[in-house]
């Protein structure tokens, strides 16, 4: 028995299910976890000493890849200092400045530990700035683990069949209304079921947790335009595309303004970190200044904060990482989908900069149902292939595959011989 094999035996004794979040456990795709024993630049090895090429990135954090040394060199510099203060510290202030100077909708920030925490911060002060209890999010769509989100969600809990979860109050998810992805007619009619009722529209403004489905012409614009009219507050969730598909995230991307957005651990370089912001005077609804009440010990940890600075200051100084970076992922969805068709592959490839999907169906993916025609035991057999090739993608065909800054063309060439290789059989 192998070491991974080893610690999965152990784990299994002390921990549900062997992991400590579903996705990593491999049930979806067959095979046993492996669990990771170090990470340098576009590599992981696990504790058998494998080494693999990462497309998973710890889902999207590592844009420079592991380990960067100026990314290590903060947090260590940090940690000497002392780990956790609950109080405030210089860094915070920093980390708040630069994400307000940065992203277009964002007056006011504040941080949290997780992108779960942030979104569950964020539909609060939405609930309390319009004094309204519904909220609107979109089948597929995963904001994280908090109750109310858990309703046709994406991620683990599409991936395990259960996409509304057992263990949500009734109360809880009877506020949550879903619609359909690119489809704005599903989000004017709850408008109309449901008049004067609807705090916010949350969405991925790329949804990357049903595989990867980009936004339709119009699609983002026509939330904006729908929640102006109807004095809902649109939410984008960055968790993903912030810091990603460039410094000012989708909102910048794609030039469409929500009334507040959240981020995850991309802003603290891979360690536990989020944050949700936005225009000053909704976010003025949140304690001390408003009676929406949010806090945490761990939040603005020093560690984090300097970590994720070091990591945020270098995409900003160098506009050309996202440039090189896009330009990687386009390149990478123009051949794989010229290799699966040319194989006549029933696989159609998605995605947008850096974030890409190779999805096991014919149909043309733009919303949950149609995603969900995917063959997820085809994706299990090719998962399993490219494992054994040593290339780690997600093992879920419902994430997204994340490229980062220290992926090279030859990662890229590895990567489509052996889905070349896998469709040839
Ligand atoms: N889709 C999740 C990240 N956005 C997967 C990670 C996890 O659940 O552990």
């Amino acid at each position: 028995m192998g070491k991974s094999e080893e610690l999965f035996e152990r784990a299994k004794q002390v921990i549900p299910g062997g992991v400590n979040s579903p996705v990593r456990a491999f049930r979806a795709v067959g095979g046993k976890p492996r669990f990771i024993a170090s990470a340098g630049g576009a590599q992981m090895t696990d504790a058998d000493g494998n080494v693999y090429l990462d497309f998973v990135g710890s889902w999207g954090p590592m844009i420079l890849g592991h380990d960067h040394p100026a990314v290590r060199e903060a947090a260590v510099k940090a940690a000497e200092r002392g780990l956790s203060f609950g109080a405030s510290c210089e860094a915070e202030v920093e980390m708040a400045e630069l994400i307000c100077r940065s992203v277009p909708s964002v007056e006011l920030v504040r941080m949290v530990n997780s992108g779960t925490e942030a979104v569950m911060s964020a539909l609060r002060a939405a609930r309390g700035y319009t004094g309204r209890d519904k909220i609107v999010k979109f089948e597929g769509c995963y904001h994280g683990h908090c109750d109310s989100m858990l309703v046709k969600a994406g991620s683990g809990v599409m991936t395990g069949g259960v996409p509304d979860s057992a263990g949500v109050p009734r109360g809880c998810a009877a506020d949550t209304l879903t619609a359909i992805y690119n489809d704005l007619e599903s989000v004017r009619r709850l408008f109309a079921e449901f008049p004067g009722q609807i705090a916010a529209v949350i969405v991925e403004p790329v949804a990357a947790n049903m595989g990867v489905v980009v936004p339709e012409e119009g699609f983002l614009s026509g939330l904006r335009s729908i929640c102006t009219e109807e004095k809902a507050l649109l939410i984008f969730d960055e968790v993903i595309t912030g810091f990603r598909l460039g410094f000012a995230g989708a909102q910048g991307y794609y030039g469409v303004m929500p009334d507040l957005c959240t981020f995850g651990k991309i802003i603290g370089a891979g360690m536990p970190v989020g944050a949700y912001g936005g225009r000053r005077e909704v976010m003025e609804v949140v304690a001390p200044l408003g009676k929406v009440y949010q806090a945490g010990t761990l939040s603005g940890n020093p560690v984090a904060m300097a970590a994720g600075l070091a990591g945020l200051h270098i995409l900003k100084d160098d506009p050309g990482i996202y440039e090189r970076l896009n330009a990687l992922g386009d390149s990478f969805r123009a051949e794989l989908a010229r290799l699966t068709e040319g194989l006549g592959a029933p696989c159609q490839v998605t995605g947008v900069g850096s974030l890409s999907c190779l999805f096991f169906t014919k149909e043309h993916v733009r919303d949950y149902a149609s995603a969900k025609t995917s063959d997820t035991e085809a994706f299990g057999r090719y998962f399993r292939h490219m494992l054994g090739r040593g290339i780690y993608v997600a093992p879920s065909q419902f994430e997204a595959l994340f490229l980062s800054a220290a992926h090279r063309q030859e990662d890229v060439d590895r990567t489509l011989s052996a889905v070349e290789e896998y469709f040839k059989g």
